[in-house]
């Protein structure tokens, strides 16, 4: 079986397991703090990704958030069990599992199931990108006063202190408006399929948006960091995605 297929199957299933899935005492563990979870659910689903992709693959490496990375140092594979985990405890949907796979610098493919709708997004180069049977487009915006801009968290986009703090409250007031969704893999996923125009976090990890930015670049859309660098495969980064390069210029002149 080919990577592809093996991790569709593997999401699937994930996927099947999550929806069903129940919330125990117990289950829900603070990491940093009270906005900083995991659960039980999001180790059992790393462990069963991990093990099919490297019982197939045991020369791939995996690369994931909740234990250190393993397998050997070939195609890699960055997985995120739950984006969205915060959604995953208080609402039960808005939450996805991301699977991106890469041979070096070269993308092989992005798989982002939004689990509670049932939404397979992916993307493979030159193949296009897709939620389930649907062919994806970014907008065709220009005018930064028709754009909806989304980012993960109000706290600590627009509430925290940090060197971007201005340059975020005038971004939001060019916008039409911003929203919060609370997961970086489905609100790339959301500008792949038009229903956005203008993305940022500044705070991303790897797992978190290294399927989706395949997703976004198929769709025709771009991504950068938050100056408009290029966005970094293997570190933590801010991120900046758009519906088209067109755009990064008219953005970073409101911004800086
Ligand atoms: P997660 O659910 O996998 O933790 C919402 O805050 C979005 O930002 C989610 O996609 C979340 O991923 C991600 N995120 C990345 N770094 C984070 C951090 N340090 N704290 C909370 N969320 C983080
Ligand atoms: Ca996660």
């Amino acid at each position: 079986m080919e990577r592809f297929e093996l991790a569709v199957g593997a999401v699937k299933s994930a996927g099947a397991a999550l929806r069903l899935s129940h919330l125990e005492d117990g289950d829900v563990q603070f990491k940093t703090g009270y906005k900083d979870l995991v659960t039980y659910w999001d180790r059992r689903t790393e462990q069963m990704l991990r093990g099919e992709i490297l019982s197939a693959f045991p020369d791939d490496m995996v690369v994931g958030e909740e234990y250190p990375p393993s397998g050997g140092g070939g195609v890699l594979w960055y997985i995120d069990p739950i984006d969205g985990t915060t959604n995953f405890v208080n609402q039960h949907r808005n939450y996805a599992i991301s699977v991106g796979c890469w041979e070096g610098e070269t993308p092989l493919f992005g798989l982002v199931l939004d689990v509670e709708r049932e939404a397979l997004y992916w993307a493979k180069p030159s193949e296009g990108a897709w939620r389930n049977g649907e062919r994806l487009h970014v907008t065709r915006h220009r005018d930064i006063h028709d754009m909806l801009m989304t980012t993960p968290g109000v706290q600590y986009t627009f509430l925290a202190q940090h060197e971007w703090h201005e340059s975020m409250r005038r971004l939001a007031r060019a916008v039409r408006g911003v929203r919060c969704l609370g997961s970086v893999a489905l609100e790339l996923c959301e500008l792949a399929a038009g229903e956005a125009d203008l993305f940022v976090t500044l705070r991303s990890s790897p797992w978190d948006h290294n399927a989706a930015r395949i997703i976004v670049t198929e769709a025709g859309g771009v991504v950068y960091d938050i100056a408009g660098g290029d966005l970094p495969l293997d570190a933590k980064t801010t991120v900046l995605a758009l519906n088209s390069p067109e755009m990064l210029p008219v953005v970073q002149e409101i911004m800086l």
